[in-house]
């Protein structure tokens, strides 16, 4: 789908059905033109990528939401996110952030080998969506500066496939759209046979028990989280995944953004299916004992 739908199951049944979907207008693009501005110095200053699969004519940079505090409007996008939520939460109990990376694709970038980010995980293929990626260009996006190329309908138990089918769509998009895809999808970067730099972001979410491609921990420790709101804090993994993941002395991690941190010891935090066994178990237990 490349129209505009403006509500998130529209988005996620559009997902479903082709893999991937753009956005028309997901932001205004002021608000894009204030992230790009805010990391005009970090493009400059980055180092060219090394190896064939970033490429050597990119630039990229992660941890965003450290560098420019717009990039929360971004990865908090609601109708994106109750998307990304809708089409992961079958396979888990919260989302988190996968990973933010600013992308320049220079003049003389080649085209990125296809690929599927979710094979960065080595799961089971066709039966789980582990990942939902978005795409947010900063500058235009066409065939000639190397707008994402992705392959409609190869997702899914289509991933099991040797070959792609058909030809890949090129996401011509302006500031402010947002290209929405499944890490089962087949797409890469285009080249660039322009005479400008093509920038923009990617922000992806992932399954919440998976380990996301970018340290979220390291690249947010406490003392930067704690400016975050509470919403974004978890996403970056200040958050239990029930049961007990990604605790702190068996607290949420969310404990360590307080001023005076009261640790408690340790405390369940259980799917409801596993704390109505571990009740009945601990119920029998008791009667057994008197
Ligand atoms: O730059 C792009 O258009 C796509 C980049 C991408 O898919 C990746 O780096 O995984
Ligand atoms: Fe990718």
């Amino acid at each position: 789908m490349t129209t505009a739908p403006r509500n998130s199951s529209a988005i996620a049944a559009a997902l479903r059905r082709d893999g991937f979907c753009i956005v028309r207008r997901a932001v205004s693009p002021a608000l894009v033109a204030k992230v790009d501005r805010a990391l005009a110095r970090d493009f400059e200053a980055t180092a060219f990528s090394r190896g064939p699969f970033y490429g050597e004519r990119t630039k990229r940079f992660g941890g965003l939401l450290a560098r420019s505090r717009h990039c929360a409007r971004l990865v908090l996008q609601d109708v994106i996110l109750a998307a990304v939520e809708e089409l992961l939460l079958p396979w888990c109990d919260s989302v988190q952030l996968n990973l933010t990376q600013a992308v320049a694709l220079h003049p003389g970038a080649l085209a990125q080998a296809p690929h599927r980010d979710q094979d960065m995980w080595r799961g089971t293929i066709g039966e789980v969506e582990y990942l939902v990626n978005v795409m947010w260009p900063f500058t235009r996006y066409d065939a000639d500066n190397g707008a994402t190329l992705v392959w409609p309908e190869s997702h899914g138990a289509a991933a099991l496939a040797a070959e792609p089918a058909g030809d890949p769509l090129v996401a011509t998009m302006e500031p402010g759209d947002a290209l929405v895809f499944l890490g089962s999808a087949l797409h890469g970067g285009g080249a660039n046979r322009s005479d400008a730099v093509r920038r923009g972001a990617i922000i992806s979410y992932c399954l919440g028990w998976l380990k996301p491609y970018e340290n979220q921990w390291l690249v947010y420790p406490p003392d930067v989280a704690r400016d975050f709101s509470p919403e974004l804090a978890a996403l970056v993994g200040y958050r239990q995944h029930r049961p007990n993941l990604g605790n702190v002395e068996g607290r949420c991690p969310s404990l360590l953004l307080q001023e005076r941190m009261e640790w408690a010891g340790a405390e369940d935090a259980l799917r409801p299916d596993q704390a109505e066994m571990v009740a009945a178990h601990a119920a029998e237990q008791r009667a057994a004992q008197r």
